[in-house]
């Protein structure tokens, strides 16, 4: 870790006392020539020898920290940005430490480092800085916004669903208790997450209890609860992988008893199988022997859950299959044809990229447009934990193969996968798709090329197997009459475990999958779900289209009027910025050619060879001149370079934005970008888009309170494990879902914000508005969605059917009581790219006046709310 080496290099810079002689005359001479350099060199822009000169100013003369403050900060930030280019970590992180000590409660110091931290991949390290400059400047809102950043990821949002799911709890705790009634009583929490098992265990009564965890941030969290709940002492948390732990090292003999919830909704994707083998051979007492059926359950050892059983169906689901596949032929005029697949990375194919997963995960029953059910839930494997034979065999066994009866006609677009956990025999969780509960499925989508359509009384083929710690199931082939029809899979096979089968059908379609081998491999590009939902969307696509067609008819026709000072060969010059994979570009080139006289030069940003190669063929398949597309630099590494103009003397008439990301918040630094690409531009030119409206609406959600904080007043379980785990809220939530989330209406959508990307000194940071209450309720959130205009009237929004873009939603810090005809206060803040909303409930003296309609208020003193 950068910042603990620096620390031992720390020791050897000679401290001093803090009362410094003053009088001193070389003294003093040697500070007033040191501060005169530093300023020198920082004028110069020498920030690495201004940098020492700081600090030896700031170290013979501290009474001058507070006049040098700025100038030091701003000279340290330079010269680490310079070490950073050079990669020269470690010296960078010489730096902070020394500026550290001289300044150690600069929350600016302090958050920038974070930053660095961040960057560099040491996201625990970056999290206690942010936290760090949050605790010494509680509204520093460059903190805030790091950390919010940060703590999606340290403490992931499911460990509150869990913890508000009572219903677990509870079960897990009636079988920890049992088996230690029963005389299991030394337990070992594999993945404790808050402690909470352990603490189970040891209520109950164990006698010694032993926790493991391998994310940092959850070990120190668990740590805190444990001692909060009086159990430092006699519970023992290790901050290690349990494939790691060794006896007598870690732990000082065999546990009795191994409780773990290191599952995800795949069951096995967090690797329990692998953990299971090794505490069977390593850390767990012998299992009970079946011929000595008394033998003492403090002599044997066990594991809750005992075991689980996998279930799954096949589904059609739109949404699904416009997030896998590509479902359009054409868009925005261009002809994807000549594209014969495109795949997400989420595969389980043999041939499946090394990276690739095999299965997303979604709550079935909060997809947009539902989803159809095509077979009955079907019984896929069972597991027994406590037998560790079982378990190795698992994952050294060959594919199963089921055949699972159709039951309605239709597509399958994917494999819906859940499972039963058995603690104990008497304690069962499912996470099934009825289940009210807080887990997602496991979806893995059918890869094939052609649509897979099933008919009653067919059968599914289905592959199970068990590689690289996950369960990986694959629909092969559908059986009908008899006869078997396969799904392109590129693997040899061995039809033999099915009957009756018909040769014949069977030889030929291994021969045609065989021969469409070869355009298969070269045309076949991976994009990512969201690239791919994109690219389906039709609506999107054309609206650019028609908004690039009448900025060239503008230019055109100015041109016309300028005919003798541009030739009307010079083309004009149009740069997409998009992250990720985008058709823009080519888009603008395809329609350059269209209408003939001045052509489109068209440039892409995309990066990914693949992604490249995908452009190339679509613009030769489209009829594009080979040069009318080119790729844009490329791989630089500094994402405002992009910005430059296409050559010296040359600008550009259009430069498409990127602005929303996918999960529904603004892009960083998107204003900064606009104000640059606004300068690149011809006299008449655009950027796309122009304008975006911020939408939103007050609703009641209970679901979005669950996954944001432990509600209620109540311990867990009898613990008190809220206060700790809830420092890790965040304010806003990202990647929903607005038109199945549950929750209630409590007023119409309102316009809550407006980005002028045009005119960047037109936007307000602080907006205030009033919104009408509709219904009777408790304002719980402000979900929000954006209306982007590419020029004045065409626009698309990020709240659609057909859109790749999910919603997000802030969530109050306190609820709000609402009734019909009320009016609520809102203050939307736009910090850099991030938005924050307090609301209050307007005194009824307001509400009265007539005269106040949905002005902008007043923004002095926002009341309540998370800020
Ligand atoms: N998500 C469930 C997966 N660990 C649960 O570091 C369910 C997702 C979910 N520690 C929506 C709803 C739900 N040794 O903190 C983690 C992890 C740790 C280990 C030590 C090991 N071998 C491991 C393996 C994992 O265990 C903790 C829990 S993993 C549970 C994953 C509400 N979306």
């Amino acid at each position: 870790m950068p910042n603990e080496m620096a620390r031992s290099k720390k020791a050897r810079r000679p401290r001093r006392g803090p009362r410094e002689p003053r009088e001193d005359p070389a003294r003093n001479e040697l500070i007033s020539r040191s501060l005169e350099s530093a300023q020198q060199c920082l004028l110069q822009q020498d920030y690495g020898t201004a940098f020492v000169h700081y600090l030896l100013v700031l170290n013979l003369a501290p009474v001058l920290k507070d006049f040098a403050r700025e100038s030091f900060r701003f000279t340290l930030f330079k010269w680490a940005d310079e070490l950073d280019c050079l990669g020269r970590i470690q010296d960078l992180f010489d730096c902070y430490e020394q500026a550290l000590e001289l300044f150690p409660a600069d929350e600016v110091i302090v958050n920038s480092m974070g930053e660095h931290l961040f960057r560099m991949g040491f996201r625990d390290e970056a999290a206690a800085h942010f936290h760090k400059a949050l605790k010494l400047r509680p509204d520093f809102p460059e903190a805030k916004e790091n950390f919010y950043r940060v703590a999606n990821w340290l403490v992931e949002r499911w460990h509150f669903l869990m913890l508000n799911d009572h219903g677990r709890n509870r079960k897990y705790q009636l079988a920890i208790q049992r088996a230690v009634q029963e005389g299991c009583s030394t337990v070992l929490d594999i993945g404790t997450g808050t402690g909470i098992l352990g603490m189970c265990a040891k209520k109950a009564g164990a006698r010694e209890v032993y926790a493991c965890e391998l994310s940092k941030t959850m070990y120190e969290l668990a740590c805190e609860v444990v001692s909060a709940n009086g159990m430092a002492d006699s519970i023992k948390i290790l901050h290690m992988k349990s494939l790691e732990m060794e006896i007598p090292k870690d732990i000082p003999t065999r546990v009795s008893l191994v409780v773990t919830e290191t599952v995800d909704a795949g069951l096995l994707g967090e690797g329990i199988i692998e953990s299971l083998i090794h505490a069977w051979k390593h850390l767990l007492l012998p299992p009970p022997n079946p011929e000595e059926p008394q033998s003492a359950p403090s002599q044997t050892g066990r594991v809750i859950p005992g075991g689980a059983t996998v279930f799954g169906m096949a589904v059609e689901c739109q949404e699904i299959r416009r997030h896998h596949r590509l479902c359009v032929s054409a868009v925005g005029g261009l002809d994807l044809e000549a594209v014969r697949e495109i795949r997400s990375p989420v595969s389980c194919s043999v041939d499946a990229d090394e990276s690739a997963e095999p299965y997303t995960t979604e709550r079935l029953s909060r997809l947009p447009g539902g989803f159809t059910a095509l077979t009955e839930p079907c019984r896929m494997l069972d597991i027994n934990f406590n037998n560790v034979q079982e378990l190795e065999s698992l994952c050294s066994r060959k594919v199963m193969r089921l055949r699972v009866p159709v039951t309605q006609e239709g597509a399958v677009d994917a494999l819906a996968v859940w499972f039963q956990l058995h603690l104990d025999q008497e304690n069962s969780i499912s996470t099934g798709p009825q289940e009210n509960t807080c887990w997602e499925q496991a979806i893995y989508p059918v890869q094939s090329l052609a649509h897979c359509s099933v008919k009653r009384n067919d059968e599914l083929l289905v592959e199970v197997s068990c590689r690289d710690a996950y369960l990986r199931l694959c629909c092969v082939a559908i059986v009908r009459d008899g006869q078997m029809f396969h799904l392109d899979s590129m693997e040899e096979d061995d039809y033999s475990a099915v009957a009756p089968l018909n040769p014949e059908v069977d030889l030929c379609s291994a021969l045609a999958s065989l021969q469409t081998r070869h355009d298969t491999v070269s045309n076949m590009f991976t994009l990512e779900c969201s690239e791919i939902a994109l690219l389906n969307n039709v609506s999107y696509h054309n609206s650019f289209r028609m908004a690039v067609e009448k900025l060239l008819t503008s230019l055109r026709s100015s041109r016309e009027m300028q005919a003798s000072e541009i030739s009307s060969s010079e083309p004009f010059y149009m740069l997409d910025v998009s992250e990720g994979f985008s058709v823009l570009s080519l888009l603008a080139a395809r329609l350059g050619q269209d209408s003939g006289s001045s052509l489109v030069q068209a440039y892409s940003s995309v990066e990914k060879d693949q992604h490249q190669a995908l452009l190339r063929l679509l613009a030769q398949s489209n009829g594009v001149e080979e040069n009318a597309l080119e790729f844009w630099l490329s791989h630089v590494e500094d994402d405002s370079a992009v910005l430059q103009r296409p050559a010296s003397e040359k600008l550009w008439s259009a430069i498409v934005l990127d602005c929303i990301e996918t999960c529904g918040l603004i892009r960083q630094r998107l204003m900064e970008k606009a104000t640059l690409a606004r300068c690149l531009l011809e006299d008449g030119g655009r950027i796309f888009p122009e304008r975006i409206v911020i939408h939103g609406l007050l609703v009641e959600s209970d679901t979005l309170l669950q996954e944001s904080a432990v509600q209620g007043t109540d311990p867990t379980l009898g613990f008190n494990i809220a206060p700790f785990i809830n420092q890790f809220t965040v304010p806003v939530h990202v990647f929903l879902d607005l038109s199945t989330l549950e929750c209630t209406h409590l007023s119409d959508p309102v316009e809550l914000f407006t980005l002028d990307l045009m005119n960047s000194n037109a936007n307000y940071t602080s907006r205030g508005i009033r919104v009408r209450v509709t219904a009777p309720g408790k304002v719980t959130a402000i979900p929000f969605w954006y209306q982007i205009y590419l020029d004045v009237d065409l626009t698309v929004t990020t709240f659609s059917q057909d859109s790749h873009w999910k919603q997000a939603a802030v969530v109050l810090q306190r609820p709000l009581l609402v009734n019909t005809g009320d009016w609520v206060q809102l203050t939307i803040q736009l910090h850099k790219s991030s938005i924050s909303i307090t609301a209050v409930r307007e005194e009824a003296v307001i509400a009265d006046d007539a005269t106040a309609k949905e002005e902008p208020v007043a923004m002095d003193h926002p009341r309540g709310g998370f800020c």
